[in-house]
């Protein structure tokens, strides 16, 4: 049997009209005897009257004002300031407690009542969490199971207050979330107060997070001056090196020249000298490769004819020339071998101003990026790329560059993604517009997409990939923990967190540390 029922607008009027519900759901409450026989429709009207008067009186004696039980002193100074019993704040936010205060009946402003948090209904006070669901919200029982769809507290003191469902008050089960075991009321002692023990571990935890982060912090702030060092340093190159370039250019177009006119002798004499050449060369150096001749000279000076000389004979003259030394090999080809000492020159400020171009493209390319806030990823760029060894792959990732997954078994490296661009935190994460990067159009999937790679970045103490994993094929996430992830530590926070902490003593030093060196 369900303890709501449904309103509208004649519940409404009942209930109110008669400051109590009609009879007919009254006798549906689950526990308030009181309540059942008081509005219980066989008994007749002028008992009814009697009896509701006597209890009205009994319950106002029982019901201890707020006041009486300390609970404004318990609860806080916005506890009710009206007549509220400490059972029937049970469930009840302190943040809410305005909403709760008891409203005079307009009807009849001897009455208290409550105005359920919809403000569509009206019920005496004393059906706030009494076990009986009336309002259509829940918000009559927040400290019981009656409403289905009503909240229940938990203050756990000293530790982090929650909510749960409400139908899950009394159960029989300790919730976890309910460290002050509050859930379980009905059952003193059932669920014991653990919020002191779970309050050390959370700060002790939170101490070692906090640890970690001013650690980190304090890497990130070395990584920024290195990072706006290396962009002063870039930069005074970059205007260095542009500024060479007209002289260089200047030079060039000179030496140009004179090469141009170099070059322009040399093919002058090369031409007179190649003119010359057949005779002299044909005399100088016989070619090894000139067919032999094979027949006697043709003419002979009758006077130098020395009769001594055996007559010509063909094969003695072949035998003669394959016992000479076969002639060695042509030399390589070599630019600057019998180049011109003016094109050599001319070569040399080529190049020297190509390099400075390059340099200075280069150098634009570094300046121009966006490193983030505080130009970490600079320094980070110039360290180099950072690798993780993860299951059967290596990963690398190079900062505004690509990522790659290589294969420790068969050594084979694949691109994961090309720099695409910064990703911006989602909701309640950090780090702002630079929360993460994202690597897109890698090497395509058979079967599937081109590969890509979101990259979440997190604090931690170096450049490290955490971890690794594809969610869908060929779509990787990666972790990217760097101190650059670590947002630098307030001294709220660390005071927040230091008071009363004795767990982590490591940590608590850092804090200490941090404290003094911001108090300076
Ligand atoms: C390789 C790796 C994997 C990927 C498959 C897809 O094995 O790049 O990450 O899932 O190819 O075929």
């Amino acid at each position: 049997m369900s303890a709501s029922h449904s309103a509208n607008a004649s519940t409404l009027e009942r209930g109110y009209g008669s400051l109590y519900s009609p009879p007919s759901k009254r006798t549906h409450r689950r526990s308030p005897s009181h309540r059942t026989s008081a509005f219980s429709g066989r008994i007749p009207a002028i008992f009814s009257l009697v009896i509701a008067a006597t209890l009205l009186i009994l319950s106002l004696e029982a019901i201890p004002i707020a006041g009486a039980w300390g609970i404004d002193t318990l609860l806080g100074k916005n506890a009710p300031t009206a007549l509220l019993a400490e059972h029937q704040l049970r469930g009840i936010p302190p943040s809410k407690y305005d909403l709760y205060k008891p409203q005079p009946d307009p009807k009849n402003g001897t009455q208290m009542t409550f105005v359920c948090l919809s403000g569509k209904q009206r019920i005496p006070l004393s059906a706030l969490n009494d076990d009986y669901c009336d309002c259509d919200d829940g918000s009559d029982e927040p400290g019981t199971s009656a409403c289905p769809n009503s909240q229940f507290y938990c203050r756990n003191p000293g530790h982090v207050p929650t909510f749960i469902k409400s139908n899950r008050v009394n159960d029989g089960v300790c919730e976890p979330e309910c460290c002050d075991g509050s859930d379980e009321w009905s059952n003193p002692g059932a669920c014991p107060n653990r919020c002191e023990e779970l309050a050390k571990v959370a700060r002790a935890d939170r101490l070692k997070t906090l640890g970690s982060r001013i650690e980190g912090a304090k890497t990130r702030a070395e990584l920024t001056s290195k990072g706006k060092e290396l962009k002063k340093v870039k930069e005074r190159e970059l205007k260095l090196l542009k500024s060479h370039i007209p002289a260089l250019e200047r030079q060039l177009a000179k030496l140009e020249e004179t090469k141009k006119a170099a070059e322009a002798v040399a093919s002058a004499s090369q031409a007179s000298a190649s003119a010359a050449e057949p005779a002299s060369t044909a005399e100088a150096t016989p070619d090894p490769q000139a067919p032999i001749p094979l027949s006697p000279p043709q003419t002979f000076d009758d006077d130098d004819q020395d009769d001594n000389l055996p007559p010509y004979d063909p094969a003695a003259a072949l035998s003669v020339l394959s016992s000479l030394p076969s002639p060695p090999p042509p030399p390589p080809h070599q630019e600057s071998q019998g180049e011109l000492p003016e094109v050599a020159a001319w070569r040399a400020k080529d190049n020297e101003l190509n390099d400075t171009r390059n340099k200075i493209a280069e150098l634009e390319k570094f300046l121009g990026r966006d490193y983030g806030n505080g130009l970490e990823w600079a320094a980070v760029v110039e360290d180099g790329c950072i690798d993780g060894d993860h299951g059967e792959y290596v990963y690398t990732l190079c900062a505004f560059d690509k990522t790659t997954q290589r294969s420790k078994n068969s050594g084979g490296t694949v691109t994961l993604g090309h720099w695409g661009s910064w990703v911006a935190a989602g909701q309640g994460e950090s780090g702002g517009a630079y929360a993460g990067m994202e690597f897109t159009g890698g090497e395509t999937c058979w079967n599937g997409p081109a590969r890509s790679v979101k990259v979440s970045i997190m604090c931690h103490k170096e450049n490290a990939i955490l971890s690794v994993s594809e969610p869908a094929k060929c779509e990787y996430h990666m972790q990217l923990g760097s101190p650059i992830g670590c947002e630098p530590v307030g001294l709220d926070e660390l005071r927040e967190a230091g008071e009363g902490a004795v767990v982590d003593q490591e940590a608590q030093v850092k804090v200490g540390e941090v404290k003094g060196k911001e108090e300076l």
